[in-house]
């Protein structure tokens, strides 16, 4: 299916080039919830809907700076149903995702949200929500591990068990090339990433480094798509800051604020019909 998506790859990314209205750049940072705020995924869209959104973060932690663009994007307002990391009375937009960590993390706080009754399981009695994945590097590899897991959770009926989109920004993990199976109860996927790193990359000293995204792998059946930046090393991209890269310069720690806009976007629209008719 990704073979099959190049030319819309390419559209997008030229339709990427031409973006110019990104906003202010602080208007995403300087209006974000304080940690003292928690949140729940409560946003509801009418009816019993509902958007249930998790952001997993790269190594180390949310704090490191390679996570700075992925914060920011996690911490934009448009973002709808974002599922906050709520510990010891203090809450971040993003749960840390080094190691196996978010499935002792991240998974118990997606099922919290999926029990939207709050009665301590998931049943046929909770109401069905959208459920979305953003991974950045390592973030991105476990956001598919946290999906296989709920597709393997026998405590969860499999109603409850569907991703609707996974975002994989540049996502890797040293030798954890064959974990980008992307599970059968993953609907859409869109990853970002490059496949060559310029001199300047964040990660190239890395351990393990240079860190560069692994592409997906979809069956045909699910809406997929993988857009390498380093495809395009001569064309012209702009970041949340308005900022122009050129393909070739564009490095792992860069690629959040790069797609940014994208990611608002695709998270937004209502696409569980298009989704289905696509897979269909
Ligand atoms: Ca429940």
């Amino acid at each position: 299916m990704i073979s099959t998506l190049r030319f819309t790859a390419i559209i997008f990314l030229l339709t990427a080039c031409s973006s110019a209205d990104l906003g202010d750049p602080r208007s995403a940072t300087d209006d974000r919830p304080t940690e003292a705020q928690t949140g729940k995924a409560d946003t509801v869209h009418g009816g019993e809907s509902c958007k249930i959104t998790l952001c997993l973060t790269g190594a180390m932690d949310h704090r490191t700076p390679s996570n700075d663009a992925f914060r920011a994007l996690c911490e934009d307002a448009r973002l709808d149903g974002l599922v906050y990391d709520c510990q010891n009375d203090r809450c971040n937009q993003t749960f840390d995702s080094f190691l196996q960590f978010p499935l002792l993390t991240v998974y118990p706080a997606l099922t919290e949200a999926i029990d939207r009754n709050k009665d301590g399981i998931v049943d046929d009695n909770d109401p069905i929500c959208e459920v979305n994945l953003i991974g950045f590097s390592w973030g991105g590899v476990n956001a598919l591990s946290i999906a296989h897991h709920l597709r393997q959770d026998r405590q969860v009926p499999n109603g409850h068990k569907t991703i609707e989109k996974a975002v994989l920004l540049d996502a890797f993990q040293p030798f954890s090339s064959g974990r980008m199976v992307v599970p059968d109860n993953v609907r859409s996927v869109r990853s970002f990433r490059h496949s060559i790193a310029s001199p300047d990359d964040c990660s190239r000293h890395s351990p393990l480094g240079p860190y560069l995204g692994y592409a997906p792998i979809c069956s045909t059946e699910q809406d997929c798509a993988d857009y390498d930046y380093s495809l395009f090393p001569d064309d012209v991209f702009y970041d949340r800051y308005d900022t122009p890269h050129l393909g070739r310069d564009i490095g792992h720690c860069m690629v959040p604020a790069l797609a940014h806009e994208q990611i608002i976007s695709y998270l937004s629209e209502a696409t569980t019909d298009a989704t289905n008719a696509a897979m269909n």
